[in-house]
This record gives C-alpha cells, sequence and structure tokens, in this order.
C-alpha cells in the first residue's frame, strides 16, 4: 500500500454543511470526482444524503436517485480509482455497486442496516465502519464519555468482529473514528492526539476532519476557508499512523501528505501536475 490514501469527497445532496448544492447536474458532479482524481484521490466517496449535525433522513429511492447516475458517470470514465458509496442503506448500495462502486463507508458501521454487512461479505467489497455516537439529528446534543479514545476504539473492534462474523474479509475492513459525529471539540481533539491507539487495532484508519465545525471553531473561520486547518489535521493524524483521508480540498492534502510522508522516508511517486483545488 502507498503511505497514504486520499478519498476525495463528491457529495451529490442539496443540504451538506460544506457543499450541499454545489453541482449544477449529474455530468457536473462527474467532473468534479475526475478532478479530484487528477489531484490524486485514490477513492472518490458519493453521498446522496447528508450527514451533517441536525441532517434529516433521505428516503432511500432518492437517495439512490441522487448516487448512481453520478456512480455510472465515474465508472465510464475508467478514472483508476475506486469509487465508494456512502450509504447506511443496502437498497442504494447494491444499486451503487450494480453502477461501479466497490467500497461502501457506512457511518452506522451496519448498524443501520445489518443486512448491509452480508451483502458488503458477498460481493468481496472493500468498507468503512465509522463510529458515531446517536444518529446525525441529534449527535452533537451533548455527547459523553468515559474516555473517547478508550470507548471508540472498542466500538471499532466490536463492529470490526461483526464485519468479520458476516464474512468480511478482514484486509477489506476500513475503521474510522467517526471525528465530529457525537463529539465535543476536545474530544475530536483527543482523538487526533492519541489516534495511535486506533492503529494499534491493526486496521487502516480513515480520518475526515474535511471542513468541520471544530476547525472553525479553532480558527474562526468559515465552512470555505478551512483548506488550511484541514491540512494540519490531515498531516497531525498522518504522523500518528491514520493512513486514509476523507476531503473535500485534495491538492492540498496530497502536496502536505505528500511532503510529510517523505519526511518519514516514505516516498509516494507523484507525476508533475499542476492543478489546484477549487474551494467552493
Ligand atoms: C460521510 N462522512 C462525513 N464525514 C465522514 C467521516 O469523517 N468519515 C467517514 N468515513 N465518512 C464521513
Amino acid at each position: 500500500m502507498t503511505p497514504f490514501e486520499i478519498m476525495g469527497v463528491v457529495n451529490v445532496t442539496p443540504d451538506s454543511f460544506s457543499d450541499g448544492g454545489t453541482f449544477d447536474s449529474d455530468d457536473d458532479a462527474v467532473r468534479h470526482a475526475r478532478r479530484l482524481v487528477e489531484e490524486g484521490a485514490a477513492i472518490v466517496d458519493i453521498g446522496g444524503e447528508s450527514t451533517r449535525p441536525g441532517a434529516a433522513p433521505v428516503p432511500a429511492e432518492e437517495e439512490r436517485r441522487r448516487v448512481v447516475p453520478v456512480v455510472e458517470g465515474i465508472a465510464a470514465l475508467g478514472l483508476g480509482a475506486r469509487i465508494s458509496v456512502d450509504t447506511m442503506k443496502l437498497e442504494v448500495a447494491r444499486a451503487a455497486v450494480d453502477a461501479g462502486a466497490t467500497y461502501v463507508n457506512d457511518v452506522t458501521a451496519f448498524r443501520h442496516d445489518t443486512a448491509l454487512a452480508g451483502f458488503v461479505a458477498e460481493r468481496g467489497l472493500e468498507c468503512c465502519l465509522m463510529h458515531m455516537l446517536g444518529e446525525p439529528r441529534t449527535m452533537q446534543r451533548d455527547p459523553r464519555y468515559d474516555d473517547v479514545v478508550s470507548d471508540v476504539k472498542a466500538f471499532l473492534e466490536e463492529r470490526l468482529a461483526a464485519a468479520v462474523a458476516a464474512g468480511i474479509a478482514e484486509e477489506r475492513v476500513q475503521l474510522d473514528p467517526g471525528i465530529g459525529f457525537g463529539k465535543t471539540l476536545e474530544h475530536n481533539l483527543e482523538l487526533l492526539r492519541r489516534l495511535d491507539e486506533l492503529v494499534a487495532i491493526g486496521r487502516p484508519i480513515v480520518v475526515g476532519t474535511s471542513r468541520k465545525s471544530f476547525l472553525g471553531r479553532i480558527t474562526g473561520r468559515d465552512v470555505t476557508e478551512r483548506v488550511h486547518a484541514t491540512v494540519a489535521t490531515s498531516v497531525i493524524a498522518f504522523e500518528r499512523g491514520a493512513r486514509v483521508f476523507r476531503v473535500h480540498d485534495v491538492a492540498a492534502t496530497a502536496d502536505a501528505l505528500a511532503v510529510t510522508a517523505a519526511t518519514f522516508g516514505q516516498w509516494r511517486v507523484i507525476p508533475t501536475r499542476t492543478t489546484t483545488t477549487k474551494t467552493t
């Protein structure tokens, strides 16, 4: 495996917290995905239901309608990047996989729809299992832990065991502490500081800090101006052992992580390129 992988975010939702409603058409979303791959994304994550704090659930049919044409369009380009579907619903995952996705990013770690684990096993897919306390609608109402890192670690170990029991090969599972999902600012920083304790589980750790509100609280910056803060957290997470970075601003993150990896003796050959990320 390369020292790190970038998962570029493509939200096809009208209401995501940082880029909702950005695309005028499916083609526009497909073009954005291509750009993220050109900038260095190894995975593109297509989501049709916002999971921002307070977000309301979306019916499966509507989510499928948003996601499938974009997955089809990206698959048709043959970009060489893996296509991830960000969903907690079996029905949506099945349609996206039939359209070309090979990775399921489930923020509920198969708790919303337990049958999704069997589907991922049966189709030999990769998956990301994320920690979340509560549900998106209510998760930021006074989240509490005994010890946030130990609690998240125990949860991820339990979900990994459940995935393996459902028949998913352990090598296909990645784990994610769920930065911002039922966590205070202090919880998020503690998780980043002690990420090495999650790395000890033995599966690649995915980190998604991109443009999140705790970065706004620290820097005073609006959501469209959090690229530098996102890069800082990605570099810290890499140093602590994270290997997959779910971000909107791919070019900036790729350059920063390439330099960080080289500093620690892990060169990654990157072709000459001139792209810059549009942060809107
Ligand atoms: C969908 N989504 C939003 N934030 C995320 C994060 O931090 N990790 C993962 N895996 N998915 C996320």
